[in-house]
């Protein structure tokens, strides 16, 4: 991800906060844009929410920016040569998004200043026809299809992603996010959930990282963007994972195995992650 279209321009998610407007040349910070004056907005849904940072310049937080900072890492997968972990700050103290202006200070909705970790597992199969063979398309070429949940927030289709828990393997957040939103593990009793995790501990165990950097999410800003880490486990011959059936859970409001082509259209930048897992699989 070199750029960002979808957290510029119009309003700001769940407010009534319009983006001052970045035209397509001013994004990078090197850039100059004098007539730059964005407004500033933390969502006040973050007030008193465990995951959410206090102020910057309030005495007791101390964050050490680009760093792994014990629970809650400030480190990036952006970097530069300098710094392969570092983003830059402003002359006020503020992380400065890595990829450039988004036309809103603040958090807007997002609990940590800099980047805000999250997982995304691709869960893949191969199409079958009724007669177990794999499908292809018009170029003869077998067809990839992956979960994907309907976001209860936008009703985009979106990876059944979600953000890393302080402390938690990234890995880890990305199994278990797959299992809250596509399998709704949530409601599970507790031994219903052992038998899942029992059964699909292999599968899980074969995850490739797709990807690794920042997300063009529209919740973005200025100071405070997603970054997140892709992980592709694949049921080649569809008898594990591939047959099972899909309850969407948690934040997910539909889940299905959807065709990768090349028409698709998703949630951030989830489908340009689908375009290296595609030519990764065939
Ligand atoms: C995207 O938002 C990430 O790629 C991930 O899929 C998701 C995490 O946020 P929530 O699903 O928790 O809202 O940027
Ligand atoms: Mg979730
Ligand atoms: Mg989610």
């Amino acid at each position: 991800i070199t750029t960002h279209f979808k957290c510029r321009g119009g309003l700001y998610p769940r407010s009534n906060i319009e983006r001052f407007l970045v035209p397509d040349d001013k994004v990078t910070w090197s850039t100059e844009f004098k007539e730059y004056d964005p407004p500033y907005y933390t969502s006040p849904s973050l007030h008193g929410k465990p995951y959410a940072d206090p102020e910057i310049g309030e005495p007791n937080f101390k964050p050490k920016w680009h760093s792994p900072n014990g629970n809650i890492t400030r480190a990036s997968y952006m970097g530069h040569p300098l710094n392969p972990i570092g983003y830059p700050l402003n002359p006020m103290g503020y992380p400065l998004n890595p990829i450039g202006r988004t036309g809103i200070k603040g958090r807007g909705v997002l609990g940590r200043w800099g980047p805000n970790h999250a997982a995304d597992p691709v869960v893949t199969r191969w199409k079958r026809l009724e007669n177990g063979e794999i499908a292809v398309d018009k170029n003869k070429k077998p067809i990839l299809q992956f979960v994907a949940i309907k976001r209860g927030d936008t009703g985009e289709w979106a990876l059944p992603g979600g953000m890393v828990d302080p402390g938690e393997k990234v890995s880890a957040a990305a199994i278990r996010e797959f299992q809250e939103e596509a399998l709704n593990s949530l409601v599970m009793s507790k031994d219903e959930r052992k038998m899942y995790e029992e059964k699909f501990d292999k599968f899980f165990s074969g995850g490739d990282v797709i990807y690794q950097g920042y997300i063009d999410d529209r919740r973005n800003t200025d100071n405070a963007w997603m970054e997140s880490v892709a992980y592709n486990f694949h049921d080649e011959n569809g008898s594990t994972v591939g047959a099972l059936k899909l309850h969407a859970g948690d934040d997910a409001v539909g889940v299905q195995w959807i065709d990768v082509t090349p028409a698709l259209k998703l949630y951030a930048s989830h489908k340009e992650i689908l375009d290296v897992v595609l030519k990764k699989r065939l």
